[in-house]
């Protein structure tokens, strides 16, 4: 980037999946300002973390050299020095333990050739699967829903889709804090469009259920009978649309494909509004509102959802049963009709999912269990055969655990905070503090949680200070330009594990001179799959303002709509229907017959209450960033606990008191805040502060299929303190 002068460069926000596109305002080689691009989806609007953006480059706890642990103590350090400790500790563990000893734990925010560079050298240089990242806790049940109804990971669906929907279904998402400028575009098609309705399923009286014509609050955990019973509603009120599912349907029970209509109506009969509302606290007849507006024939209907769907021990299933509404009404792939799933991050969906950078994948939908697809790949990236381990790697929780148990012996964390954000976290921070693992960690930070506990603090290049491309919710792929040189001593992290592979005698398998080289070498791996983007190149992805895959070629505009004949190239021109579920061997999409199921852990009389915890607007994930900008430290920055008031004041306890709030795995004290929006019997404490941290008290059950923690539900008690 030069320096001088003021310029304007192309990028896209740090923060949530919405993906808003701007501007880089630069001075004197400094970043002074963002202003939104309005030729972008979010038509130049930005939410306030965004617009603060420019404050974060310039903290005072930036990490401006790398530090190595001597005497107990993280030290100033050479970059050689550090770099040659973490390629001999590295070397060592895979010599001494086997390629199974080591491991990479990186992020949905991540620059997709980064995240790309890292699961590269890992599986086919270091040979080990142990390759996980922050979407596990994120969207793993979402890619589990996709996967397990269509076949394919991925939305279908775009943003457009909100400017066409009647009805918009939100459950477990508050878009208004998570997502707040597509939070905005639903706003604005609630007013302007007719008689459009908003749905909001959330224990919660979130600020997204404000816009709500109908909010259905429930006991956290009981959604899977709620929407059962709305499925019956429909079934009831012949509000399915019986030639779609006759074309495009198939239906599932466990693992197998093999139930049929008879079998799914038999399954629905007992989720009666009247028995869902008794199980959920929610009422019946809201229920059958919600399933009526839904099903409403000759209207669209979207659904979004977030993590209260995800961060759930039935979390896939969760899923499922969202699709399973559109499938029955055939409000599917239609402008206005998408089950659009919200991504938490600003390139989980483009770096982490798409790219294969999980224990069980390969790049663009290519599984290691699939023989056929690691010899594609061995082959792709010229490594001989049988190079890649055939066994997946172990999902975060199980990762984290072999590392408590000493089985993982170097781990290196790559934009990610995980002691403080992983689930049950004192037990993990336990076992780092114990110094179980050679931890590097790569921050643009310094100290975060985990890199106080690293034995190397490597640092980065934030945001600006490096190129490469992100890829949000409705698959759309942008490019962040470099706008500025990097901090102090900080480096790309793409150049940093380009140094690590030389170090460790992989030069060859990252041999780029940059971010532009190895996103041609992605390109070439994505042809012939369901994600083909061949046709974005690095030229029309800086001429552009995101674009949308598939795009197999230079001249494609993009896809909006996938599986719909005449938008997504991979559905034939002359296929007999408007619709193609072509992620399936029998091109049919799977209505699944999921039961209610409690959560991992229910209340009971020594821990009463339910805690869920989620984000808040000013924040974002573990405050290391927003906590950085001086209006959003003032705005909600500590953690407080917020009850209702019923269970507040019979325990004496009121707004601005210390409470204690404890769980079976832990303790915590936050101040309490009484507020008539939570639902009595739960609790609610944003996961934004270091100091007040709320991964204490939370369970680290999975979903069995997903492998994705139970954030949003455990039981705790409260007391005054
Ligand atoms: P972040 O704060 O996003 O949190 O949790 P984390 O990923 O652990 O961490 C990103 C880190 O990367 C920051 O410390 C930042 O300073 C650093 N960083 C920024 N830019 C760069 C860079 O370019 N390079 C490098 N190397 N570092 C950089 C998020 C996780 O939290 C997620 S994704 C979810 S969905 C979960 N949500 C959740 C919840 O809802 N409730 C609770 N209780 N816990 C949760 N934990 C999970
Ligand atoms: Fe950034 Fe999300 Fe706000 Fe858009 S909505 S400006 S992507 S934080």
């Amino acid at each position: 980037a030069a320096e001088g002068g003021e310029r304007w460069v192309k990028s896209v926000c740090r923060y949530c999946g919405t993906g808003c596109g701007l501007y880089v305002g630069v001075r004197d080689g400094k970043v002074f300002a963002v202003k939104g691009d309005r030729d972008n989806h979010n038509r130049g609007l930005l939410c306030l973390k965004g617009f603060l953006l420019p404050q974060i480059m310039s903290a005072p706890d930036r990490c401006l050299h790398p530090l190595v642990r001597k005497g107990g103590k993280l030290v100033r350090a050479s970059w050689d020095e550090a770099m040659s400790l973490v390629a001999r500790r590295f070397r060592e563990a895979v010599d001494a333990h086997g390629p199974g000893a080591v491991g990479f734990y990186g992020s949905g925010q991540g620059l997709t050739e980064e995240t790309y560079a890292a699961n590269k050298l890992f599986k086919a240089g270091l040979r080990t699967n142990h390759v996980e990242g922050n979407p596990r806790l994120c969207m793993a049940s979402a890619v589990g829903g996709y996967l397990s109804t269509y076949g394919k990971d991925e939305p279908m669906g775009c943003y457009e889709d909100l400017d066409h929907a009647d009805v918009m279904l939100l459950v477990g998402s508050n878009a208004a804090e998570a997502h707040p400028i597509l939070f905005e575009r639903m706003a604005r098609r609630k007013q302007t469009g007719k008689d459009v309705k908003v749905v909001v399923l959330d224990p919660r009286r979130t600020p997204t259920a404000r816009i709500a014509d109908l909010h259905l609050s429930f006991t956290p955990g009981t959604d899977l009978a709620i929407l059962n019973a709305m499925a019956n509603v429909l079934v009831a009120e012949g509000l399915v649309d019986e030639a779609f599912v006759k074309a495009h349907v198939a239906f599932g029970e466990g693992k197998d494909v093999n139930r049929a209509w008879e079998d799914y109506r038999a399954f629905l009969a007992p989720y009666t509004p009247v028995r869902a509302a008794e199980l959920s606290g929610a009422r019946a007849g809201d229920i059958v509102t919600a399933a009526r507006w839904f099903g409403e024939k000759g209207r669209t209907a979207t659904s979004m959802w977030c993590m209260g769907l995800n961060q759930r021990t039935r979390g896939v299933w969760a899923n499922n049963l969202v699709h399973n509404l559109h499938l029955l009404t055939g409000k599917i792939g239609l402008p206005g009709s998408t089950p659009l799933s919200l991504t938490g991050q600003p390139n989980a969906c483009g770096g982490v999912r798409d790219g294969g950078a999980l224990s069980h994948l390969l790049p663009y939908g290519r599984l290691i269990a699939n023989e056929k697809h690691r010899a594609e790949m061995e082959k792709l990236w010229n490594v001989p055969p049988g190079t890649i381990q055939p066994e997946n790697g172990k999902p975060t929780m199980d990762l984290f655990q072999a590392l408590e148990q000493g089985d993982l012996k170097a781990l290196y964390v790559m934009t990610t905070n995980p002691a403080q954000s992983l689930p049950n976290v004192d037990r993990y921070r336990k076992a780092l503090e114990a110094r179980k693992a050679f931890l590097v960690v790569t921050e643009a930070f310094h100290p975060t949680r985990t890199s106080e506990l690293a034995d190397v603090v490597l640092p980065a290049a934030l945001w600006a200070e490096k190129e490469g491309v992100y890829g949000c919710t409705e698959r759309r792929y942008q490019l962040l330009e470099q706008a500025v040189r990097p901090a102090g001593e900080a480096r790309p992290d793409f150049a940093i594990l380009c140094d690590l592979a030389a170090r460790l005698g992989h030069g060859a398998l990252l041999p780029w001179k940059g971010p532009a080289e190895a996103w041609d070498e992605i390109l070439t791996l994505s042809k012939g799959t369901a994600y083909d983007f061949t046709g974005m190149t690095r030229a029309r992805l800086a001429a552009s303002h995101g674009l949308l895959w598939p795009l197999p070629a230079e001249g494609h505009p993009g896809t909006k709509r996938r599986f719909v004949k005449g938008e997504d190239p991979l559905v034939p021109a002359d296929a007999p229907d408007r619709i193609r579920f072509y992620g399936r061997p029998d091109a049919r999409a799977v209505i699944w017959l999921r039961p209610q199921q409690p959560p991992a852990e229910v209340t009971d009389a020594a821990y009463p209450l339910v805690l869920t915890t989620g984000r808040v607007i000013e924040h974002w994930h573990t405050g290391t960033m927003t906590r950085n900008c001086k209006e959003l430290r003032h705005a909600n920055a500590e953690s407080v606990v917020e009850l209702h008031p019923d269970d507040g004041k019979p325990l004496g306890i009121r707004t601005g008191d210390e409470v204690r709030v404890s769980s079976r795995r832990g303790a915590e004290t936050f101040k309490a805040k009484l507020v008539d929006g939570a639902r009595p019997g739960t609790v609610f404490v944003h996961m934004h502060d270091p100091q007040r941290m709320c991964n204490r008290l939370t369970i680290d059950a999975v979903d069995p299929v997903s492998k994705q923690p139970e954030f949003k539900i455990c039981a705790v008690k409260i007391e005054p303190i």
